[in-house]
């Protein structure tokens, strides 16, 4: 809202400057003179209605005062605009509820938020749009890890603070802080898992089928990474690849076409969320294909929504590897520390847990540090987001 008041103010005066030089000799104060290209000078303008120019002056201090006001009732209010990836998943609610939470009027806060439909090309405009609304801050959850730096600099050039949330962006370091998770990591716990619980099972070979999601997202490239990396290391077959776009349409179109192509030759699908899990589990009852503990095929994926912990309690999905959405506590303290003139962490790295029933509980590690897995009770879930 500074940013907002002060432009009003600036160009208020001006404006009322700019009349004031037409109607009266008062010239305007030396610090808001209008550009001398659009000042007309006192002497040369021809005398506006002296009612008509203090009716023009009064309208203007009236938006100033309007101005003053609002920030005033508001206190000190922060602008910020957030560009969300969109309104995907279970996931992508949690996260926006987070921030609408956070940035609240009460909290302070003047929030624009735009829902970007997962259209990067919406996405750069609403960033642009903040520019223009001259924001305190921006957030951006960027819907791919790429084509960031020009827009990043218009935000740098305007001196608006840019704090990422969630993915990355991997072409340009021009932004605060990053709030997120380590998606190779979530990829290599899965890996790690399954190659511990399949020596439980005595599963001797392992032949995947993975619906990845957004392609060109950090968190489809950082998991499929990582998986594939302990693949490729215990010498698994990765049958097939291909994006679900993290939506439950998605995870299922692609594991019907699974299902007929690769028709008995799965022991495994790995989702890379949750709404992904849940069109693949829509696609295999269809086919008639056995998941879940104790059934044909090994059932993995990411996010542990509440949704998808249900799915674990009720023995579809094997294991669950969350990705925590609740990030707008931490990004606040950033813009905390910003308005206290301090210098935040540039990467802020979310707690994740890794959840299974019992008998899917095994030991494992992730270069060489023990994880720990969290069984799926009826209280773990009425405390998941
Ligand atoms: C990951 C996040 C992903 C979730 C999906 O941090 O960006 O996007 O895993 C969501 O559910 O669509």
């Amino acid at each position: 809202m500074k940013k907002k008041l002060l432009s009003t103010i600036l160009s208020v005066t001006m404006a009322a400057a700019l009349l004031a030089g037409c109607g009266s000799s008062a010239a305007a104060p030396a610090e808001t003179a209008a550009p001398a290209e659009e000042a007309a000078p006192a002497e040369e303008a021809a005398p506006a209605e002296e009612a008509e120019v203090v009716e023009d002056v009064e309208e203007a201090a009236e938006a100033v005062e309007e101005a003053a006001a609002d920030s005033g009732a508001a206190g000190d209010v922060i602008t910020v605009g957030f560009a969300q990836v969109g309104h995907e998943s279970d996931w992508r609610t949690a996260s926006t509820k987070s921030c609408q939470d956070v940035f609240s009027a009460e909290n302070g806060y003047d929030l624009s938020f735009v829902d970007c439909d997962n259209d990067e090309a919406a996405q750069k405009e609403a960033v642009r749009s903040f520019i223009e609304q001259g924001v305190d801050y921006i957030i951006i959850d960027p819907i791919i890890a790429t084509g960031w730096d020009t827009v990043l600099t218009e935000c740098e050039d305007a001196g608006i603070p840019v704090i990422v949330i969630d993915r990355t962006i991997d072409d340009s370091d021009k932004y605060v802080s990053w709030v997120g998770s380590n998606f190779k990591t979530e990829g290599l716990a899965a890996g790690e898992w399954l190659k511990a619980y399949a020596e439980k099972q005595g599963i001797k070979e392992i032949n995947a089928l993975v619906i990845s999601g957004s392609t060109g997202a950090s968190a489809q490239i950082g998991r499929s990474e990582g998986f594939q990396e302990v693949a490729d290391r215990e010498g698994w077959t990765i049958l097939d690849e291909q994006t679900g776009d993290f939506t439950k349409a998605g995870g299922q179109e692609v594991m019907e076409s699974y299902c007929k192509s690769y028709e008995g030759k799965f022991n495994v699908v790995v989702c890379q969320n949750d709404n992904e899990a849940f069109g693949a589990m829509t696609a295999m009852d269809n086919a008639g294909v056995a998941y879940g503990p104790g059934n044909d095929v090994i059932l993995i994926s990411f996010d542990a929504c509440t949704a998808g912990l249900e799915d674990v309690k009720a023995g579809k999905i094997s294991a669950d590897f969350e990705c925590n959405p609740l990030a707008a506590p931490f990004v606040e303290q950033v813009i905390q520390q910003l308005q206290k003139g301090e210098t935040p962490e540039k990467e802020v790295y979310m707690e994740e847990h890794w959840y299974a029933l019992p008998d899917q509980i095994v030991d494992f590690s992730i270069d060489g540090e023990a994880q720990t897995m969290t069984e799926v009770t009826d209280d773990v879930i009425a405390a998941q987001y």
